[in-house]
């Protein structure tokens, strides 16, 4: 089972390197590596597991953080509506995006990062993402909103990118360029 002492934090090397293609199709370890990221997820969100074992809620996670460089991640969420995304995804890509960028109103968090980070993240408004999934099946994902910024911020973990590497520096609550929050896209 996994818990917070397998998260590795900010400041590793691991998670400043771009991760490894896992080789398709996946063996017996990797595959077992993703669905207990995704049960962790699970975990995360349950009040009475999440209590007895000390657990950060999660809505993703990506394999970097266990310090395992190879590009994987889970997710488990609810977007605003009301769609459910629960699969762990193999070398996922995006292979399309909108001009138009995002941002979540009340910035991001991050399981790898103990310390609040203040500030816009910068995301693509819609990301059309190809993946390998859990049960082997090639999917295509057309996402929006919460959804898009989510698997950008796993996305992000596989390339060796922290989410604070995008907040402006100088003006951490400046507006990115052609956005809009996310809670309010979320209904479109
Ligand atoms: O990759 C991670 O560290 C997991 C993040 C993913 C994430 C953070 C901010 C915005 C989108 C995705 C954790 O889920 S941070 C904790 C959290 C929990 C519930 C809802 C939002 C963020
Ligand atoms: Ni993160």
């Amino acid at each position: 089972m996994i818990t917070m002492k397998d998260i590795i934090l900010e400041g590793h090397p691991v998670l400043e390197q771009v991760a490894n293609e896992v080789m398709l199709p996946p063996n017996k370890e990797d595959k077992e590596t993703l669905e207990n990221m995704l049960q962790f997820l699970k975990n995360s969100q349950d009040e009475e597991i999440a209590e007895k074992y000390n657990l950060r809620a999660g809505v993703g996670l990506a394999a970097p953080q266990l310090g395992i460089s190879k590009r994987m991640f889970a997710v488990h969420f609810e977007d605003l509506q009301g769609n459910t995304y629960s699969d762990g995804y193999f070398n996922p890509k995006i292979i399309s995006h909108s001009v138009e960028k995002t941002f979540l109103a009340n910035g991001e968090g991050c399981l790898s990062v103990n310390r609040e980070v203040p500030g816009y993240v910068s995301r693509y408004a819609r990301v059309t993402i190809s993946a390998t999934n859990l049960a082997g099946q090639q999917v295509k994902l057309r996402l929006r909103g919460y959804a898009a910024v989510v698997f950008q911020h796993e996305l992000d973990h596989l390339n060796g990118i922290m989410f604070y590497d995008h907040i402006d520096k100088q003006d951490p609550f400046l507006i990115p360029e052609n956005a809009k929050p996310c809670d309010l896209q979320g209904d479109k």
